[in-house]
């Protein structure tokens, strides 16, 4: 049983329903989120709602009540999920993953974040010094990594704009021994560009202000945000983040984890050039180019420890191989711009990649010996960006949303085959339920040669001018019967869309229109090499260890790289691939307005998210086989009571017989199936009544110990 709650807050867990449809569905989902009740079950997903307040429900005490305990025995709860997880990893030796999924804002980074926090509260009881180093070292990344990979978007003020799964390594003992993160595409754009009401990354905010006088000076940065264009394009936009605060806790968690001073202080130095080179400024003087406010090459030239000479030159011009001759070729205004912003997004993205692999050295698992400590089990946690839709998609919402209908396709496939596979296994018949596939909309963007990606690939590949608009073009021809495909060419009544920029596609979570515009440029990822090798040759080691690719003359670089759009899909099917081989296990996370407010659920917003997390679905999935399911022997420890052929012992051969005779005991033969090593319960209504069954017993013999206590009192 989820939880003894009281009824006023709902039912705990969607299974119990009385009846399985929208309305009472919704009608207890907001009930509870009204009562304070965040978190529900359906069966072992966990369905979270995001409060928009601090709820006092995360604290030590709740984490020892959690601690080890069944997951019926305590209010719904993400630590009873993380514990749950932990379990199975430490009783089982089974690696586990929790995948958290929901939109842009819906409180996946937070649960993450809580997460982390039970398995480092209830692991390491002996206090090992070595543990404790590596447990706040995996907390303290955290807060890093949202420094450099999050910012404020207009759907979440701490919106991550990067995937991050992290592993946690565990030793025979349950402790945590280190770490792994693997990170997914950081949405770089935002280092040149924001929308209008949004933020670049926390990292450049912090610095202005939060960084001492003395630093500020060393990187001639003032601390105005308008000076700078790469942050003033999306307005100065206000907001109750603490940036002071943040930066102190950032460079504290830095130390804390190991990077050095000098690698601090180049980070630093990275922030500042980016903020330099956005306020570069390139004008045609005749046939060439120049730069209008040249001091500041020197600025930047002395943050990279190179020659300004090198950083005007890399600016100016690009080195080109013709043939066996290798030439300079002067940028008109417009390439040089280009180029700076290209090279603006590369070092930041290098940066952030940088960081993640410091981290990585730094908490990777060391002189593990599986023969002498036993097994090394792994726990991973998931958080990724949420499904977005703004004003302006580009390819950054694009790839966020195709990662989106992946794990929504995982969810479907792991929890239909999960059940699939444990009435197999505990041979007991299994019915379908229909459900809608996403595989679709997959297929749709990621299918060798039909699919949007190969198509764009197709695009960028092609020697001479290809548009975007003819990009746009080739879509429309070869998607023009796909029925989650269309644009204004197909659909020439729909005025919402651009007729040469626009495409919609219909995901699960919802249509978004996307505009082509850049598509093919960002597609490219084009970095001259000259940037590269101005980096490689800087005198920081810091940096040029950031750049070894820098080392190749332009000869020598002749491989086309991948497009970032197909790297992304290869990491996406290898991210698939590593969750489908753990047991996972599901935080589900709602949010419940737009508003941000803790007070109001909107209706029709939760309902849309319901659908197409498709909980529904799930809830009767769950509950078209059985409802329940219980070993044996923890089935009996529980409802032992009942039966005076199971209390306070029994002496059948088996539990399972003696599960048997108190089912038969109580009426319910007709809606349960034994399995191999666990009962299987069809209806939540037998359910209740074993609990009733037991309720009472449990008062009756409480009264008799007390009536029979009396005369000695
Ligand atoms: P996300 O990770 O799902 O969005 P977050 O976890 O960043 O969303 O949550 C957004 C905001 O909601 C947080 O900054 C908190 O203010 C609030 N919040 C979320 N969960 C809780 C909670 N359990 N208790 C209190 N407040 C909460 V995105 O990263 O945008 O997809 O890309
Ligand atoms: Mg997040």
């Amino acid at each position: 049983m989820a939880e003894q709650e009281s009824l006023e807050f709902g039912k705990a867990d969607f299974v119990l329903l009385d009846t399985v449809n929208m309305s009472e569905f919704m009608a207890n989902l907001k009930l509870r989120f009204e009562k304070g009740k965040i978190y529900s079950y359906i069966g072992e997903v966990v369905v979270s709602v995001n409060p928009y307040r601090s709820l006092n429900i995360y604290g030590k005490d709740t984490i020892e009540q959690y601690k080890g305990r069944e997951l019926y025995e305590r209010p719904p709860h993400l630590f009873a999920i993380a514990d749950a997880t932990y379990k199975a990893m430490k009783r089982r030796s089974k690696d586990t993953c929790i995948v958290i999924s929901g939109e842009s804002g819906a409180g996946k980074t937070e649960a993450s974040k809580y997460i982390m926090q039970f398995i480092a509260g209830i692991t390491n009881p002996s206090q090992r010094q070595e543990v404790e180093r590596v447990k706040n070292m995996l907390l303290k990344s955290n807060c890093v990594l949202e420094a450099f990979g999050n910012a404020k978007t207009k759907r979440n003020d701490n919106s991550s704009r990067f995937g991050k799964y992290m592993d946690i390594n565990f030793d025979f003992k349950g402790d945590p021994i280190g770490g792994h993160i693997n990170n997914y595409l950081l949405e770089k754009s935002r280092v040149i560009v924001q929308q209008q009401g949004e933020r670049n990354f926390h990292s450049f905010h912090q610095l202005l202000f939060g960084a001492p006088e003395k630093l500020l000076r060393t990187l001639h940065i003032q601390k105005d945000p308008a000076a700078y264009n790469f942050i003033k394009v999306g307005g100065v936009v206000k907001s109750a983040i603490n940036d002071a605060a943040e930066f102190k806790a950032v460079a504290d968690a830095m130390k804390v984890i190991g990077f050095t001073a000098e690698e601090i202080q180049t980070v630093y130095k990275i922030l500042a050039t980016i903020l330099h080179l956005g306020n570069l400024k390139f004008a045609m003087d005749g046939d060439s180019v120049l730069i209008e406010n040249s001091k500041l090459v020197s600025v930047i030239a002395e943050l990279l420890s190179t020659k300004s000479d090198i950083v005007e030159k890399a600016l100016l011009y690009r080195t080109v191989a013709t043939g066996r001759d290798v030439i300079d070729k002067q940028h008109t205004d417009q390439e040089a711009s280009y180029g700076r912003d290209a090279f603006a997004k590369a070092i930041y993205d290098r940066l952030f990649c940088w960081i993640v692999n410091r981290i990585n050295d730094i908490i990777e698992v060391k002189n593990y010996d599986a023969k002498i400590h036993g097994k090394n089990t792994v726990i991973g946690v998931l958080d990724i960006y949420g499904f977005e839709i703004f004003d302006n998609n580009s390819l950054e919402q694009f790839c966020i949303n195709y990662c989106n209908e992946k794990l929504q396709q995982l969810f479907i496939q792991l929890v239909l085959k999960q059940e699939q596979e444990e009435y197999q296994r505990e041979g007991i018949p299994w019915r379908h339920i229909d459900y809608f596939n996403n595989q679709i909309i997959v297929d749709l963007v990621e299918q060798q040669h039909k699919g949007i990606i190969s198509i764009l690939d197709d695009a960028c590949v092609n020697v001479g001018k290809v548009t975007d608009k003819m990009f746009l073009d080739a879509l429309n021809t070869k998607l023009q019967k796909h029925a989650h495909y269309s644009s204004r060419k197909l659909c020439a009544t729909d005025k919402t869309m651009d007729f040469d920029r626009d495409f919609r596609i219909k995901h699960y979570a919802g249509h978004v229109v996307y505009s082509v515009i850049a598509f093919i440029d960002k597609n490219k990822d084009t970095l001259f090499q000259d940037f590269k090798r101005l980096m490689y040759n800087s005198s920081n080691p810091v940096l040029k260890n950031m750049w070894p690719e820098g080392k190749l003359s332009i000869t020598e670089v002749t491989k086309r790289p991948l497009t970032a759009a197909t790297l992304f899909k290869f990491s996406m099917i290898a991210l698939v691939e590593n969750l489908a081989s753990k047991e996972p296990y599901y935080v589900r996370c709602i949010k419940p307005n737009e508003q941000k407010s803790p007070l109001l659920f909107d209706d029709q917003r939760c309902q849309h998210q319901v659908e197409y997390l498709g909980l529904m679905e799930n809830v009767r999935v769950r509950r078209a086989g059985f409802a329940y399911r219980q070993y044996y022997d923890r089935f009996l420890q529980r409802y032992k009571m009942i039966s005076e052929f199971t209390w306070p012992n029994h002496d059948m051969r088996s539990d399972q017989e003696a599960v048997k005779k108190l089912v038969e005991c109580c009426g319910f033969q007709h809606d349960v199936a034994y399995g191999k090593t666990k009962l299987f319960i069809r209806t939540p209504r037998t359910l209740f009544n074993l609990e009733d069954r037991r309720t009472q017993m449990i008062e009756r013999i409480v009264l008799f110990l007390q009536k029979m206590a009396a005369p000695l009192l």
